[in-house]
């Protein structure tokens, strides 16, 4: 019998055990006068993302898995899993006290809760399963959310004064991708964490603390089908990246999942685009639930984040649904981007 390593077995890590929640509650602590809403908050999320992932792991073995015929907001055709994820969301987050306002793709107008409670000051806008028409598919699918306080002098029965602000007011953001494994990536302005879920024991781990954006990527990830009715800057920054004018010829890959495309970019550096087109003059993402939270996190991380023209962050939106064209990443593709902006263009 071999004797016992000394030390134990010399191929075991002692991982650090955080968990999310103890994570949430010490950025808490930057908080002055925090009283533990914030993490209950945030609860109310891990716990709804917990439940829609089991079901997305489930898809193909309960009646869950295509279309329901119902048409939302935006005029796409809902997944039965947009149907479920959206309600559990609701479920969660309408228990906790201090939200007062919830807003979602899935609804075409903000739902007050908590009606005239004075201790809800938040409010939760999110995409509850984005790019759930690849789940038949089994491709990764995701889930959106921003975090907003209701701005001073805003009645509480105002709901959509709540949410439209710009997304420099976030105070939250974050993502979850059910892919491969689930994980979830968050940040209260300090930094960006990433946590996997460990199914054994259904809690999320602290897997990648403090990501930063490399500066300099290997991938530009866009729809190219398109490319014939990108505005043309577009389509000649791509085939810059394409021709090693920065130095190195660029790859590209495209999920067709924003949150999958992002996480990418997030970890690997590159850009993700969805320019505007001539059937989407505005692109096809959501100012409020998309790219804002994914606008906060390539911030948090280094990178950089614009609709174009200017950065997202400083958009000040009209409507809870509105569009915006996105070029998120890496600061060297995005400064090369930049280049490019005609002078005379709104918001340079
Ligand atoms: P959805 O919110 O209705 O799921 O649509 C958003 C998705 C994004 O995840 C993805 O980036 C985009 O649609 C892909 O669109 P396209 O097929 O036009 O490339
Ligand atoms: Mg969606």
């Amino acid at each position: 019998m071999t004797a016992p390593h000394p030390g134990g077995s010399p191929h075991l890590r002692t991982p650090t055990r955080i968990t999310v929640q103890q994570h949430i509650l010490q950025e808490q602590k930057r908080f002055p006068g925090a009283s533990g809403e914030f993490s209950w908050l945030l609860s109310g999320i891990t716990l709804a993302t917990k439940l829609i992932q089991a079901q997305v792991r489930r898809a193909g073995l309960t009646d869950l898995l295509g279309a329901d015929g119902a048409v939302n907001v935006q005029g796409e055709v809902q997944q039965k899993l947009d149907i479920y994820s959206n309600e559990v969301l609701a479920q969660c987050l309408s228990v906790r006290e201090s939200i007062g306002v919830l807003a979602s793709e899935e609804n075409e107008q903000p739902i007050l809760v908590h009606r005239g409670s004075e201790n809800a000051n938040y409010a939760v806008v999110f995409d509850p399963l984005d790019g759930s028409s690849n789940i038949d598919v089994n491709v990764s699918v995701g889930t959106t959310f921003s975090i907003l306080r209701r701005p001073e002098g805003v009645e509480l029965h105002e709901p959509e004064k709540w949410v439209l602000q710009p997304g420099n007011k976030q105070i939250a953001a974050g993502y979850v991708v059910y892919g491969s494994s689930t994980i979830l990536v968050y940040s209260v302005g300090n930094g960006v964490h990433g946590f996997t879920l460990d199914p054994s024991i259904g809690a999320y781990m602290l897997s990648h603390p403090n990501i930063r954006m490399p500066e300099q990527g290997k991938y530009y990830s866009v729809n190219e089908s398109y490319r014939d009715s990108f505005p043309p800057r577009y389509a000649q920054f791509i085939d810059r990246l394409r021709a090693g004018t920065l130095g190195q010829r660029y790859a590209s890959r495209y999920i067709g999942s924003m949150v999958a495309d992002v996480h990418r970019t997030l970890l690997k550096g590159g850009v993700f685009l969805y320019p505007p087109t001539t059937d989407n003059p505005q692109g096809k993402l959501r100012l409020l639930y998309e790219a804002n939270p994914v606008a906060f996190l390539a911030e948090q991380a280094g990178g950089m984040a614009i609709d174009g023209e200017r950065r997202v962050l400083d958009i000040e939106p009209d409507s809870i649904h509105q569009r915006t064209p996105l070029v998120v990443g890496s600061r060297m593709e995005l400064a090369d981007f930049e280049r490019f902006i005609p002078s005379d263009a709104a918001g340079v």
